[in-house]
């Protein structure tokens, strides 16, 4: 297991919801990681309206990406981004369905790291512009390992992946 030893990592977080109230499920989550031990809020993204992925009938989803900063391990801090889903009713039914909240580890500092349910960075984040762009929002030079900085891989996507910024009050 990985120790961030007594250092303080950044790592970054994706969240996305389509049911219920997103912005809700969302802005709470933002706050449930305030409130983990050993961990700050330190930024996050606007928020964004986007076509779902990978199955496309179900509603558009509010996508955001949080900037934490941590000195949990990268399996403490999954762990406890599982536990605040599911205090939001996330039931896992069909891949890529609809759902109440997800929360992704995104990156955890520069580390590469592979085990059983926790893989950093997170497999498919640099295809997803509902990932890159407000990731590029708020750390236009994080390093995607094995892909460049956030915001080159953000420009590279194709345009074909609607993805909105929202203002603050249009969310819904
Ligand atoms: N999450 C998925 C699958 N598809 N599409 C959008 N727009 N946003 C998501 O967060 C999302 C998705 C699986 O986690
Ligand atoms: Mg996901
Ligand atoms: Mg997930």
């Amino acid at each position: 297991m990985i120790r961030s030893s007594d250092a303080t990592v950044w790592a970054f977080v994706g969240l996305g919801s389509n049911l219920d109230v997103p912005r809700r499920h969302l802005e709470d989550a933002l706050d449930a990681f305030d409130a983990l031990p050993d961990t700050r809020m330190l930024r996050c993204s606007s928020f964004y309206r986007t076509a779902p992925v990978g199955f496309a009938e179900q509603p558009d989803f509010i996508n955001a990406v949080a900037m934490v900063e941590t000195r949990l391990t990268p399996r403490e801090l999954l762990d406890a981004l599982l536990t605040i889903e599911h205090e939001h009713g996330r039931v896992r039914r069909e891949p890529n369905g609809p759902r109440t909240l997800d929360l992704d580890l995104l990156l955890y500092g520069s580390i590469v790291h592979h085990e059983e349910g926790l893989t950093v960075p997170h497999p498919r984040m640099h295809e997803r512009a509902f990932v890159m762009v407000p990731l590029a929002e708020i750390a236009p030079g994080a390093e995607i390992p094995g892909h460049g900085a956030a915001i080159m891989v953000a420009r590279e996507l194709g345009h074909d992946q609607r993805v909105e910024a929202l203002a603050f009050d249009a969310v819904a």
